[in-house]
């Protein structure tokens, strides 16, 4: 494993020239397995979160919570406070890792950084990119902040976690207005004009936005569309995109990669890092936000 002065290299960057990838020692196709096994405490966990999420997620929530926060009058906080909250965060819905998610937002920004060392506003939005789920520290369940993403207000998608079955609690599945292919929506109307389950992307987007941010456009929709898995790898929700949508799609898989297959068991010297990390807050979104 190569290790740089000041920086840590998770991935042995040869690795991904092998025929069958393997990243930090587990392989790719080993990665998002939501086996139900209700003997198994961690499949289990993952389960019931998304019951919970698929059963309560409605148009009429979602409206609810964006009435909400996004009035960003919750709290008050730097970046930096806000991701130590993350120590205490382990994510219900992830199949992938068990440690607090301030470890994921490390492995995540540590590794763009390897691959694209230049672009320091990468790095943060890796850092920063699951922020949101600070919903959870002030009311919301987790079934309401983490998890893939999902547009309300038409036809379930195939490629949802657990199925269209998985919904069979939730009213919408039953309105005629909604569980059809367009349900409420024009064709190719856009991600933009999609009203998406209520979670940390749309939450930490509409912050950057609210908080002026410099992060560019192509962070923003990293962040904004990370957790939307059945349209970024489940090919699903084509008659509803546009031609923007595609580019934003090129940026979502860039991200990715890093997102998903970093998590692992190999914890960054998160305190040596920490120097790094706040110039880039004081540069592209410093001082105390509002939530
Ligand atoms: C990720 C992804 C995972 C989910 C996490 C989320 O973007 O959608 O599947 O478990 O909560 O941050």
């Amino acid at each position: 494993m190569a290790e740089q002065k000041g920086e840590i290299s998770l991935i042995d960057p040869s690795q991904l020239l092998r025929p069958e990838p393997v990243f930090n020692d587990k392989p790719i196709e080993a990665f998002r397995d939501y086996t139900v096994d209700d003997s198994d405490p961690v499949r289990e966990r993952v389960r019931k979160t998304y019951y919970d999420m698929h059963t309560n997620v409605t148009v009429e929530l979602v409206k609810q919570k964006r009435e909400k926060w996004l009035k960003f009058n919750t709290f008050k906080s730097t970046i930096k406070d806000a991701l130590i909250k993350l120590n205490e965060l382990v994510d219900e819905s992830d199949p992938d890792t068990d440690l607090p998610n301030i470890v994921h937002a490390f492995q995540t920004a540590e590794r763009i950084r390897v691959d694209h060392p230049d672009d320091d506003w990468f790095h943060l939005t890796g850092l920063i990119h699951d922020l949101g789920k600070v919903m959870a520290f002030y009311g919301e369940p987790q079934w309401c902040v983490v998890g893939d993403t999902f547009p309300v207000g038409c036809k379930w998608a195939k490629s949802i976690v657990y199925g269209p079955e998985s919904f069979k609690d939730n009213p919408d599945t039953y309105n005629p207005k909604y569980n059809i292919e367009y349900g409420m929506y024009e064709p190719h109307c856009g991600l933009d004009n999609l009203l998406i389950s209520w979670s940390h992307d749309e939450y930490m987007y509409q912050f950057l936005k609210h908080n002026k941010s410099k992060i560019p456009e192509k962070g923003l929709y990293m962040i904004r569309y990370h957790s939307l898995y059945p349209w970024h790898a489940g090919g699903d929700y084509r008659h509803l995109t546009n031609e923007k949508d595609e580019q934003i799609l090129q940026w979502v898989l860039e991200f990715n990669k890093y997102d998903l297959y970093t998590k692992s068991t190999k914890v960054p010297d998160i305190e040596a890092l920490w120097p790094y990390y706040e110039k880039l807050i004081d540069k592209y979104i410093p001082g105390v936000c509002e939530w």
